[in-house]
């Protein structure tokens, strides 16, 4: 998909329901600090949608963004974040738990971990939450600008093992030099029209409607 407009709607303090057409929600997931708001803005090319920021814990709601006004991305805070209160990490999980399981829209969450890093205890746990509430997921290894080619090549595994994955299901990613925008870009695409990628080229096992998909 080409991204032609893109807008912020609104900010939450808590999920509930907002004016909606219906459109398709994919969430960003993942620890403080991984990337989830830079990712938004490499796929929007626009470095002011979302905030971001080199201290942790800069997103503290549910922000929501308009694409192409087909598409709502959703940014929410980060997890694992150890500088705050136990009450601050106890609100900011229930307002991502609080979105995951309340949204009748979410069609997928993209799981961000940090390519140069083992997964943690805390993505394992939103991974089987996820699968537990049979949330469809991608697992986006950000910061891949930071790797060398061979230092991705031993990432992976480690990212498939921890997380309990399969190739197909992990896109590495750069906000800094837009590796991995396009594989995104058709991955959403496929989310949005299901149909069409079922008849596409490319391999069927990277492009099965996420209906289809099992995480099991
Ligand atoms: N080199 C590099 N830096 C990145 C990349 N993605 C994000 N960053 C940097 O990492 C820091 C955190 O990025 P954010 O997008 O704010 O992270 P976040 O996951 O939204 O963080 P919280 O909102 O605090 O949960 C910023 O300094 C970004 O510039 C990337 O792909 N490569
Ligand atoms: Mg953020």
């Amino acid at each position: 998909m080409t991204i032609s407009k893109a807008a912020f709607i609104t900010s939450l303090d808590a999920y509930r329901a907002f004016p909606h057409q219906g459109e398709p929600e994919i969430a960003m997931v993942g620890k403080s600090n991984v990337g989830k708001s830079s990712l938004i803005n490499k796929l929007t090319n626009n470095g002011k949608l979302a905030r971001t920021s080199s201290t942790p814990g800069k997103t503290r709601l549910i922000n929501l963004f308009h694409i192409n006004e087909e598409l709502i991305l959703v940014d929410l805070p980060g997890y694992g974040f150890a500088k705050v209160s136990q009450q601050e990490k106890r609100r900011w999980a229930g307002m991502i738990e609080g979105y995951l399981t309340g949204s009748k829209h979410l069609k997928m969450a993209f799981v961000l971990v940090d390519m140069r890093h083992k997964p943690t205890s805390d993505d394992v746990a939103m991974v089987e939450y996820l699968r537990h509430y049979e949330i469809p997921f991608h697992v986006i290894a950000t910061k891949c600008d930071k790797l060398s080619r061979a230092e991705r090549g031993r990432s992976m595994p480690v990212i498939l093992r921890t997380l309990a994955v399969q190739p197909w299901q992990v896109l590495p990613f750069s906000a800094e030099d837009g590796t991995g925008r396009d594989e995104l870009l058709r991955l959403i695409g496929d989310i949005l029209s299901p149909d069409e990628a079922e008849t596409a080229e490319e391999p069927a096992g990277d492009l099965q409607a996420p209906e289809d998909k099992s995480f099991t």
